[in-house]
């Protein structure tokens, strides 16, 4: 431990020079440096915003076991194994009806709720107890020469710093420099845009389910998450021009009872909210992930709704499979590996958009839906509560375990 790193700013401003350089210190960012200074490939890791900045917003909630065990087997989960919720199952609401899914029959092995936020407090923390080199509020991060001898530029505390590596990792979330980086002619990306967006709000009042639900109801989805057994999550389905200030608590707390139905409505208890966002929805995976020297990771090569829980899972799934290749060609295996990365990550990732896209559909009410549309939607549904075949495709999704069991 501790290879990672660059020696310390030249004052003569030589040209420094690490194995890889990762953009963006999200979980996928973060999950790749810890794997590779384990397997002793030197890292720097250069992040946009402030540690403080990342740690603050609220994400992701829902973490597959796949994702837990590799923190586990990076020493991280030691707080996450204390503190995280294990679910055996997950409700779905439709039109009033609900049932229950099963997510932990036979080889399946549940979900765990775990903030984002938490996440990447354990990230931090241990990378700085590692010395895992991760610059905060790198300004101007620029990649030079991509296709060939990569190198970074960026600016620290007003200081000009330049970085020679073997590759770039794009770790940047969906608005980050690494995609544009690759010229338009080498890159293709797929999208779906909806016609609406996830309002979501935290309070620290007692969750409403024991169980995450999922519910579509006329006037819109929603969705009963928490963090603990005193926090909430709750998310509606909105308008995608709605802005927070014209969603007063009041307001969410009434419309989240009407959408959860009486038998739940009645049990939810109000409060203030402690942090309120919205977030516009989309489906989107760019086509290869690699060009030369960088390749792209996480919500930088691809986005689904949050809908199925899965875009964290996905960025730890992708960077694992990243550092095996990685590793596998400093170790003098050879590029086999790395030149197959693209296409198995993405073979992955159609999976989990299919999903998410299918669940959206599934759940959402879409402004331009006719009758024919709300009837499929229902005949869908029907299917979950009839088949036990369904309800495993559905858990097998949930959870993760897909492309194992393949
Ligand atoms: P991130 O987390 O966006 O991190 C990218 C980092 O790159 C930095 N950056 C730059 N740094 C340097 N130079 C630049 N030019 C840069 N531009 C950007 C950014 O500051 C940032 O720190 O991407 P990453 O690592 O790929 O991780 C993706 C996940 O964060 C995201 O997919 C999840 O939050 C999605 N998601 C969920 N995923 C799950 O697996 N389970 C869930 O339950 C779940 N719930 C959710 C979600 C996302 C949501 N929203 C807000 C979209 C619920 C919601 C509401
Ligand atoms: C969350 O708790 O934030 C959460 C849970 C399930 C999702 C999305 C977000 O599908």
């Amino acid at each position: 431990m501790g290879t990672t790193g660059i020696p310390s700013t030249s004052p003569e401003g030589d040209v420094l020079h690490v194995q890889v350089a990762i953009v963006g210190a999200g979980p996928g960012g973060m999950v790749l440096a810890h794997l590779l200074d384990r397997m002793q490939i030197s890292c720097v890791v250069l992040e946009r915003r402030s540690r403080a900045y990342v740690e603050a917003r609220v994400r992701a909630g829902v973490l597959e076991q796949t994702t837990c065990d590799v923190l586990a087997r990076l020493g991280l989960a030691a707080r996450l194994q204390r503190e995280g919720l294990n679910h055996a199952g997950v409700d779905l609401v439709f039109d009033g009806q609900r049932i229950h899914i099963d997510l932990a029959q036979n080889d399946l092995a549940g979900i765990t709720v775990y903030g984002q936020q938490e996440v990447m407090k354990d990230l931090y923390d241990a990378a700085a107890a590692c010395g895992v080199d991760v610059r905060f509020e790198a300004d101007g991060v620029t990649l030079h020469d991509v296709s060939d001898v990569p190198r970074v530029t960026w600016r620290e505390r007003g200081q000009a710093m330049s970085l020679d590596c073997d590759f770039i990792v794009g770790c940047d979330g969906q608005h980050g420099v690494s995609r544009t980086s690759i010229p338009s002619t080498h890159i293709r990306t797929f999208e779906r845009a909806y016609p609406f967006g996830w309002l979501g709000i935290l309070a620290d009042v007692p969750p409403v389910s024991e169980e995450l639900v999922y519910c579509r109801h006329e006037r819109g989805f929603a969705l009963a998450s928490m963090r603990s057994p005193s926090r909430s999550r709750y998310y509606l389905q909105c308008d995608a021009d709605t802005r927070v200030e014209d969603w007063p608590d009041e307001r969410f707390w009434d419309e989240l009872t009407l959408r959860l139905g009486p038998e739940l409505g009645a049990q939810i208890t109000r409060g203030p909210s402690i942090e309120k966002s919205i977030a516009p929805l989309r489906s989107s995976v760019s086509e290869p992930i690699r060009y030369g020297k960088l390749f792209l990771a996480g919500d930088a090569a691809h986005i689904v709704p949050p809908t199925g829980a899965k875009g964290l899972n996905l960025a730890v799934a992708d960077v694992t499979l990243l550092a095996d290749a990685l590793d596998a060609h400093f170790r003098g295996e050879g590029s086999g590996a790395l030149d197959a990365w693209s296409d198995a990550a993405l073979a992955h990732v159609w999976q989990v958009e299919r999903f998410s896209w299918w669940l959206t559909r599934l759940t959402h009410v879409f402004p331009d839906d006719d009758a024919f549309e709300t009837r499929l939607q229902a005949s869908e549904f029907r299917q979950l509560v009839h088949s036990a075949g369904a309800r495993r495709a559905f858990a097998e999704h949930y959870v993760g375990s897909v492309m194992e069991s393949e």
